[in-house]
């Protein structure tokens, strides 16, 4: 059977193609889970004829679903007594040494049920869906031992079955040293690397692995080590890097072709430079900056200067940005770290495609893209960046089919 022929009309098209080009008076026909035509409504092929299904988007901004590259959305409890002492001045890396931050979420999933689990993070995946977000990567890091990973990757992919969003998971085991293997750090990396990964992979949980490149987290050596495991299976990598210190993550995530390298608040012209030239996506985490109150910015001007292509992300976690919301980190990577709308509208479609490796799959309205998109209440697409707290998503089309309605749609 061919699968439904469905035309939506009547919308202003942010193609976020690699011209960023706009249509206004545009018309989409999408056929099953894929897009089948985009362009302005005077050029609309024949075939529009044959649609089952039409929809007068009203005059709507139309977007690429936007997709969240970088969250750590799955885990239990809160972190809220750790911020208040952050209020105080305690730093991020202090609690950590006294044993909370990381490990305090590590004690919490390891207690919780699977179906706890599960539930604690609907919310937290709800408030992204209704911001118009299709596609969500979630990483591992809080169970850090096999079984708990396997668990964590579990429920990220049972979220990814219960809601219509494309859920892709990271194996982020080397998040910080769990207290079992106090002292034998490099002893962990290899579990991770000979027994954990191998068998995570084998049970299809695992789409890309990463590390926490950093003093409280694992050494260079430690990362590139994890790289040469997670390459060795045909997976993909990506790095948490400079973000408090600069370790020098963002030259080997260059050099070994990683997916993304995330953070780098500390980094340099030479990191932005060689990101640029190995196609690694800077990705930029304006929510962790703000909680953390960084003094240092990511190296915007000297990344915009190399070409390096740049995707913003929520962070969602309960240590460094605690909340759910991608629309806020694209406000915060305007106002914070001086990124054009442009840049961050890109940020949250095409260039996050990139740092999933999807690519040529979502991201973009174009032709046999998925059919992923968001509707918007708006006037200028300048307003996607622009409201605080305000959510103007009408409503989302995933895989062809509208999947959530906003409150104010008829
Ligand atoms: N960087 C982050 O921003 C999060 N993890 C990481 O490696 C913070 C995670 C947490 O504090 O729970
Ligand atoms: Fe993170």
């Amino acid at each position: 059977m061919t699968e439904r022929l469905t035309l939506w009309r009547n919308a202003r098209l942010a193609t976020c193609d690699a011209a960023m080009r706009v249509i206004e008076d545009g018309a989409l026909l999408t056929r099953g889970p894929l897009i089948e035509w985009v362009g302005p409504a005077s050029e609309l092929p024949a075939a529009a004829g044959e649609a089952t299904e039409t929809h007068d988007l009203r005059g709507a901004w139309v977007t690429p679903g936007l997709i969240d590259c970088h969250t750590h959305l799955v885990f239990a409890g809160t972190r809220a007594s750790e911020y208040a002492q952050r209020l105080r001045g305690v730093s991020y890396e202090e609690i950590a040494r006294r044993g909370g931050g990381i490990l305090s979420t590590v004690r919490a999933v390891r207690q919780a049920s699977d179906s706890q689990l599960f539930d604690e993070s609907v919310p937290r995946l709800q408030a992204l869906l209704r911001e118009g977000v299709t596609t969500v990567e979630i990483k591992s890091g809080y169970g850090l031992t096999l079984e708990d990973e396997a668990r964590m990757l579990r429920v990220a992919r049972a979220l990814g079955r219960s809601f219509p969003v494309t859920v892709k998971t990271t194996l982020l085991a080397a998040h910080t040293l769990p207290p079992e293997y106090a002292g034998r750090a490099d002893e962990y990396v290899d579990t991770i690397c000979r027994e954990w990964l191998p068998a995570l992979h084998a049970e299809g949980l695992v789409d890309a692995v990463d590390v926490f490149c950093e003093t409280i987290g694992f050494d260079l050596a430690q990362s590139e080590r994890l790289f040469d495991a997670a390459q060795k299976l045909g997976l993909p990598v990506k790095i948490h890097a400079e973000q408090l210190t600069r370790m020098g993550g963002a030259l080997m995530a260059a050099r070994r072709g990683a997916l993304s390298c995330d953070h780098l608040e500390q980094a340099t012209a030479e990191d932005a430079a060689a990101l640029a030239a190995s196609g690694t996506v800077a990705v930029l985490l304006p929510v962790a900056f703000h909680c953390l109150a960084t003094e240092r910015k990511p190296p915007i001007a000297a990344l915009r200067a190399a070409g390096t292509c740049m995707a913003v992300a929520s962070d969602c976690n309960p240590g460094s940005a605690p909340g759910a919301s991608l629309l806020l980190a694209m406000s915060m990577a305007t106002r914070l770290f001086g990124l054009t709308e442009q840049e961050v509208l890109a940020g949250v479609t095409r260039n996050a495609a990139r740092a999933l490796g999807l690519q040529g799959e979502r991201g973009v309205l174009a032709a046999g893209m998925a059919a992923d998109f968001a509707i918007w209440d708006i006037e200028t697409i300048d307003e996607l960046g622009y409201w605080i707290g305000l959510n103007r998503c009408r409503a989302v089309v995933q895989a062809g089919r509208m999947a959530n309605r906003g409150a104010h749609d008829d």
